[in-house]
């Protein structure tokens, strides 16, 4: 497998793949106990992964030593050649399961909804997410050649790359987040508040913890304690797979990168991509700290 074009599932521009998988994907049986992470890719799911995984395990860390984030928290949609799909893991899995995915929701499994599934969607500023998104191209060869920044900015804004358009997708979730168990979370805030993200969440999945709990929680989910252990950093996927040399998948973890990144001219773009795009929701970002 090396760098395989982009198709087209359900109207939506899906890594190629993936899209071998799409029939089993769209019948996949939820369970009520399941719990779905979901974001647009780069809004910060591995992040709330290792979170979540902690808060189910009342902060036992060794427990996260169990395996790579992907393992503990299986991506739904994942599928390529010779390696297990999203949909088998889970499958066989006899805990409670936390699912990763970057359905939007239009595209989520019936039975999520059925069951009353929770759904924890964390979403990003559009720039960051450019930007570390691009980053992510380079270095995750699943993914066709990015281009040019200048190009790859183009296909954002088209929203012709994996997963599709940002902006239908983080206003589709707000949208609907009354109707169903969601839970709306932001990145700014979690990297503003950790702790009181993570009270958020733990509120929400009714596992009530102590204070000391939730600060070890924290400590174990710094952007540099998350970098540095193998569990959670990606490190443990082939480097023929992933290369962290091009880009680490822990690369900055900050807020407002895209200022290194945007020209003048592209920010001007963006900004009327948002008035545009945004125009018919309350929702809003955060684009610096
Ligand atoms: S993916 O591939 O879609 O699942 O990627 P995702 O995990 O959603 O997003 C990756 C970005 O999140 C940053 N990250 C963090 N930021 C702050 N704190 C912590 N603990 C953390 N963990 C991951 C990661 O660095 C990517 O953002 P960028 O801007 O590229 O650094």
């Amino acid at each position: 497998m090396s760098r395989p074009p982009i198709k087209i599932v359900s109207g939506m521009p899906i890594l190629g793949p993936f899209a071998e998988n799409w029939a089993n994907v769209q019948v996949f049986q939820a369970r009520e106990d399941d719990i779905m992470i979901n974001t647009y890719p780069k809004s910060g799911t591995t992040w709330m992964s290792e979170i979540l995984d902690l808060i189910l395990n009342s902060g036992d860390t060794r427990k996260t030593t169990r395996g790579a984030i992907y393992e503990r928290v299986p991506f739904l949609e994942f599928a390529v050649p010779n390696v297990a799909k999203g949909t088998e893991i889970l499958n066989s899995m006899e805990t409670q399961r936390v699912i990763k995915s970057h359905l939007p929701i239009e595209l989520v499994p019936q039975s999520f909804w059925e069951k009353n599934c929770k759904v924890i969607y964390v979403a990003r500023n559009p720039k960051d997410v450019l930007v570390s998104y691009y980053h992510f191209y380079q270095m995750a060869i699943v993914h066709p050649d990015p281009g040019t920044f200048e190009e790859f900015f183009q296909g954002f804004m088209d929203g012709t790359i994996a997963f599709g358009s940002w902006s239908q997708h983080v206003k589709g979730w707000w949208k609907i987040r009354q109707q169903k168990n969601v839970l709306y979370i932001f990145y700014e805030d979690m990297l503003e508040d950790p702790k009181r993200e993570i009270k958020k969440v733990s509120k929400f999945v009714e596992k009530d913890l102590p204070d000391d709990v939730l600060e070890k929680i924290h400590q174990h989910t710094t952007f540099k304690a998350m970098k540095e252990n193998k569990m959670s950093n990606y490190s443990t996927i082939p480097s023929s797979v992933m290369d962290h040399t091009i880009s680490p998948f822990m690369r900055k973890g900050v807020c407002g990168d895209w200022k290194n990144h945007l020209t003048v001219a592209q920010n001007e773009i963006f900004d009327a991509y948002l008035e545009r795009e945004m125009s018919d929701t309350d929702l809003t970002f955060r684009f610096q700290d």
